[in-house]
């Protein structure tokens, strides 16, 4: 069983939204094409979903700024602007990614407290959203992943699948995904490859389909 995960392919990660990733909107045709000539048995997208007052949000923290570093649950923590607030605009997923083809939505960020982004669990590792579970309930042997930011959400939802879903291929979809800053997009594909994740081009993916 072959799935691929999307990550938080949404307006408020796209070029207009409030936590824009450089270049983010450039992804949503190559999920298309993955979606529809990648060979995946199952699609799933994650969906980054916080309620107004976020913790996560510099907005919450009085006199600090986006982009600061600041403490969340005793634990260092980007505080970010104000995005993907539950039920608008910036929160939904990019207009032109086709929704019929995604078999699941994994919402996840709904606790004020604690960041989550990986799709797996909470960054503090103890709330699991249940994704996990579902992947294997489905026997999923084979998981792609890309999306938005590589240095977050992408980054954390690779590494959680390795740990969480032993036994399973997990591969990060490099030109599937755009990252916040390139400082950070580097270590995050060093630290991806250590945790033993692929990384693969759509094309390649796109040649396995066809059985090349
Ligand atoms: C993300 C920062 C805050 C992401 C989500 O999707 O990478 N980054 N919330
Ligand atoms: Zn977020």
């Amino acid at each position: 069983m072959k799935c691929l995960l999307l990550i938080d392919l949404q307006n408020g990660f796209c070029p207009g939204g409030n936590l824009a990733v450089p270049g983010g909107d450039e992804v949503i045709p190559i999920a298309n094409r993955l979606m529809e000539e990648g060979g995946y048995d199952l699609v799933v997208a994650s969906q980054d979903w916080h309620p107004a007052g976020h913790g996560s949000f510099a907005s919450s923290h009085p006199g600090r700024q986006p982009f600061e570093m600041g403490e969340l649950k005793g634990q260092p923590q980007v505080l970010w602007p104000d995005h993907c607030v539950e039920h608008t605009d910036d929160a939904a997923l990019h207009p032109k990614l086709d929704l019929k083809k995604i078999d699941y939505i994994q919402k996840k960020g709904m606790d004020r407290l604690v960041d989550s982004y990986s799709a797996f669990r909470d960054n503090d590792r103890s709330a699991h959203t249940g994704l996990a579970d579902y992947l294997k309930e489905r026997d999923v042997t084979e998981l792609d992943i890309g999306g938005l930011a590589t240095d977050y959400c992408v980054q954390a939802s690779a590494i959680d699948a390795v740990e969480m879903l032993p036994g399973v291929r997990v591969r990060f979809v490099e030109d599937l995904s755009r990252g916040i800053d390139p400082a950070t997009i580097a270590v995050a594909e060093r630290a991806m490859a250590e945790a033993g994740v692929a990384t693969v081009r759509a094309s390649q993916i796109l040649a396995e389909a066809r059985g090349a």
